[in-house]
């Protein structure tokens, strides 16, 4: 993929998306993923993870990636925001169901998988874990446990984290299945099935044709775990395979 610089970005049109680049970030495929599927262009623009990022700063006020940034509008930082933007300038292909009975439990599934303290928030936490072993700790790993939450309790906490999101997802998959549906709510994609496809991957991620990311970046993905491997049951990975053969291109591009 293609970045252009924050300092290009600041002066460019349209929707610029802030991006980790090289590494598959499962919030930034997670947006990426919704304004492909909504057909909504954007200019790639660079992030080093886990880097100082002076200027995503001077510009956005915070220094994580994804940001979406809409003509002259505010920066949007938080994966909700973000969504409800590619709601607001695709309303065509909704991802989020009118009716608010559907809609809350979009938005609470999304929350548990995307938001902080959810499965994509503990999961970073166990990959952290093996670098908050060494002595000294990198400093990449300082900075990314002190923004994210890193303490040997919340790690502690983790997996059971995992297991309990995972749980209820599984459930009600199941649930929709009996129903005749592949999706998590409705009879329809929304926004939680490309959350899910995407986060999944923090434990199981797909192959290197399809998701060409370096390897040492693999080893930090893939869990070795057996208890949080398992959190990906075969229901929940079919999931994940049935969205990017029907909703997701590959392979995978950062
Ligand atoms: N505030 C974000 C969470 C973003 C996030 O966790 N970003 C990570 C994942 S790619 C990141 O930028 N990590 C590298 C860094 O902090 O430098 C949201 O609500 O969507």
């Amino acid at each position: 993929m293609k970045y252009i610089t924050v300092e290009e970005a600041i002066e460019a049109p349209g929707l610029r998306l802030v991006l980790t680049a090289g590494v598959p970030g499962p919030w930034g495929e997670s947006a990426k993923a919704i304004l492909s599927y909504k057909e909504i262009p954007f200019t790639p623009v660079y992030q080093q993870g886990g880097g100082e990022n002076r200027a995503l700063k001077a510009w956005t006020g915070q220094t994580s990636a994804p940001v979406a940034v809409y003509e002259d509008r505010p920066p949007i930082c938080h994966w909700l925001d973000l969504l409800m933007l590619a709601e607001q300038l695709a309303p065509a292909r909704p991802l989020l169901p009118e009716d608010m009975a559907p809609r809350a439990r979009v938005i609470g599934l999304s929350a548990l998988i995307v938001g902080v303290d959810g499965f994509g928030f503990n999961r970073r936490l166990q990959m952290l874990a093996p670098m908050m072993a060494v002595d000294p700790v990198p400093e990449i790993a300082v900075t990314l446990g002190a923004k994210y939450g890193y303490s040997e309790q919340a790690r502690k906490n983790s997996t059971e984290r995992l297991q309990a999101i995972s749980a209820l997802l599984d459930a009600g998959l199941a649930a929709q299945q009996a129903e005749g549906s592949d999706y998590f709510v409705g009879d329809s994609v929304t926004a939680v099935d490309f959350y899910w496809a995407n986060f999944a991957g923090m434990v199981l991620p797909l192959g290197p044709r399809d998701n060409p990311m370096p390897d040492p970046v693999r080893a930090t993905y893939e869990s070795s775990d057996g208890e949080t491997r398992a959190c990906i049951t075969p229901r929940l990975e079919a999931h994940r395979d049935m969205m990017y053969r029907r909703h997701i291109a590959l392979p995978l591009d950062f």
